[in-house]
């Protein structure tokens, strides 16, 4: 499905954000408000790194621009709880990895989540293009220029890929 140059597009993006899983991930879901201590912005680090501090925050992701996207996690959408915000983050985005190493077996490498998906949290499919498209906008805030439109192009794809194996055990 992706070309060999969207597949090397997918990795380069996942070099630059591999290791800050759990903040990116986070900001996927809510943009924390704050200073060099919000979401993503760890003092040298590739994503918010020193080159583009201080970053102001917005709290303006999925959370908040889906508002309904909040019924599915009435535990973190409020927000009080950053820490497991951030833990959600993390194992939602370690997925995404799993997927950036699997891209010619993404099927067999998400079954269970796409189980768990369809039959344990039977979230509307609709939401997926929602969550990819706050995904996109987190990467871009974070990588500015080093986030070309090639890659966004390539990156949507690789998630809608990854979205289509999540949504299709639903019955
Ligand atoms: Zn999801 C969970 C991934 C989308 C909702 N997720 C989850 C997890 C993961 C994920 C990894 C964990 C699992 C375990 O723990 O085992 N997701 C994911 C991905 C994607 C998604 C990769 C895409 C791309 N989700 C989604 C959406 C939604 C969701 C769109 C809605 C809106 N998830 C969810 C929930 C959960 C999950 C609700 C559960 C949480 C908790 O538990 O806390």
């Amino acid at each position: 499905m992706l070309s060999a140059q969207e597949r090397a597009q997918v990795a380069q993006v996942w070099d630059l954000i591999a290791g800050h899983e759990a903040p990116v991930g986070a900001e996927v879901l809510l943009r924390w408000v704050g200073g060099a201590r919000g979401c993503g912005a760890r003092p040298g680090s590739r994503v918010g790194g020193a080159r583009r501090e201080p970053l102001t925050y917005l709290p303006r992701r999925l959370f908040t621009v889906y508002p309904s996207t909040k019924t599915y996690f009435p535990h973190l959408a409020a927000g009080a709880d950053r820490e497991l915000l951030l833990s959600h983050g993390r194992r939602m985005l370690a997925a995404v990895g799993v997927a950036v190493q699997h891209l010619d077996n993404l099927r067999a490498a998400l079954s269970p989540l796409a189980d768990l998906h369809a039959q344990a949290l039977r979230v509307d499919p609709a939401n997926f293009p929602l969550l990819i498209q706050c995904f996109q906008v987190v990467l871009a805030s974070h990588l500015q220029d080093e986030f070309t439109v090639e890659m966004q192009a390539a990156w949507d794809k690789f998630l809608t890929g990854v979205s289509v194996v999540l949504t299709e055990k639903y019955r």
